[in-house]
């Protein structure tokens, strides 16, 4: 394979993973994205795999390791090929591992690919085309070089996109640390971990806040206002995150899930799947019909009876009783009837859907 060729086939398929990759992780990305989100998810991670297992396995055909490089010059391209084995490694911790090594390889992945989109910029900058000296002068033209301008250009798109998505990348591993360290906590009631999967917790405005009800025919708003006419139940309950730990007798206030629906012409046999969606636009969750008949989940605005803080969800999350806390989606804005399931952040990642208490053990 040609010089040219090979530096082709990389770009495509860096371009194609880098993409969605930041589409998967930049808050904006994924909510401009929306219903395409899964889509975008398949193609990065089997794009990555192939990849990522052609650069790292067939090293001599797809990826001049060790060594093999046109010019004999060691180390650099060899960082390159490091980077992308970084890359599988931590993301297929990612998809299989059980939740610690997941957390691990999340923080991996981000500083990987963030150092792997500094190595390309600086291989499109740096490096020189491996001409001899003497077929260069007979190849040289007056005016810009173009290889050189192309250059720049290409370093320039890869930069920019870069610098604009640092402090969400930075923000997010970051968000991790401090919820896996159980540090600051974020105004939360104390003994919970108040996660959140964007770049802090989304502060919602009453005054714009719209709880949307899509599905059922023509899509329905509530303002705040509206919503405080809806009858409120009491829940007293003991709050269980999947990692461990447990908050005893939270008491929720809110609206019950199952009668809101019904009363608003919900048909479980035309629509199974009641998916949820939060204002940070990236977490979502889902239940069946059969889970919510039997568990009866409330739409939860008050907690120990004051509003929601914050960082747990303010002005409202959903909980549903005998489920793992990553059911209880926070900042829920938009609850849709569907005949698909928007399978749901964590589940994607290997989650129980059945999300009962003691049905995860891959800690
Ligand atoms: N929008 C959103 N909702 C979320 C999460 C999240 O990261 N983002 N984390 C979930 C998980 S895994 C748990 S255990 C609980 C944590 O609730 P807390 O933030 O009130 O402690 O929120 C759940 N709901
Ligand atoms: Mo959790």
């Amino acid at each position: 394979m040609s010089f040219r060729q090979r530096h082709w086939r990389h770009a495509g398929w860096l371009g194609l993973v880098v993409f969605t990759g930041f589409a998967l992780y930049l808050t904006t990305w994924r909510s401009a994205l929306g219903p395409l989100l899964p889509a975008a998810q398949d193609v990065h991670e089997f794009g990555g795999i192939i990849y990522g297992a052609a650069v790292v396995g067939w090293s001599g055909r797809f990826y001049p390791w060790p060594g093999r490089r046109a010019s004999g010059a060691p180390g650099f391209t060899q960082f390159g090929w490091f980077l992308i084995a970084g890359l599988l490694v931590t993301g297929v911790g990612l998809l299989v591992g059980p939740s610690l090594t997941r957390a691990i390889a999340t923080v991996g992945h981000a500083a990987f690919a963030a150092t792997l989109v500094i190595w390309v910029v600086w291989h499109l900058l740096a490096s020189r085309p491996r001409v001899a000296p003497a077929m260069r002068d007979r190849v040289a033209k007056p005016g810009i070089p173009r290889r050189a301008l192309l250059r720049w250009l290409g370093g320039a798109a890869v930069a920019v996109p870069l610098v604009a998505a640092t402090p969400s990348l930075l923000g997010m591993v970051g968000g991790r640390l401090v919820g896996a360290a159980g540090g600051t906590n974020g105004g939360a009631k104390p003994g919970f971990v108040p996660y959140t999967v964007v770049n802090g917790f989304p502060r919602v405005d009453l005054t714009t806040w719209r709880l949307t009800l899509e599905g059922l025919g023509t899509t329905r708003r509530w303002t705040w206002e509206e919503w405080q006419r809806e009858s409120v139940q009491h829940l007293t309950v003991n709050f269980r995150c999947v990692t461990g730990w447990v908050v005893p007798d939270v008491r929720f206030s809110g609206v019950n899930l199952e009668a809101w629906l019904v009363h608003h012409g919900w048909d479980p046999i035309q629509h199974p799947w009641v998916n949820f969606y939060s204002a940070d636009g990236v977490y979502t969750e889902s239940l069946n019909a059969a889970q919510i008949h039997q568990h009866q989940p409330i739409l939860a605005t008050i907690m120990d009876g004051q509003a929601l803080p914050v960082a747990q969800g303010f002005p409202m999350r959903l909980y549903v009783p005998r489920m793992y806390g990553y059911k209880a989606i926070k900042w829920l804005d938009r609850v849709q009837v569907s005949s698909r399931e928007q399978i749901g952040f964590w589940e994607q990642r290997g989650y129980p859907e059945n999300a009962y208490y003691g049905s995860y053990t891959g800690i």
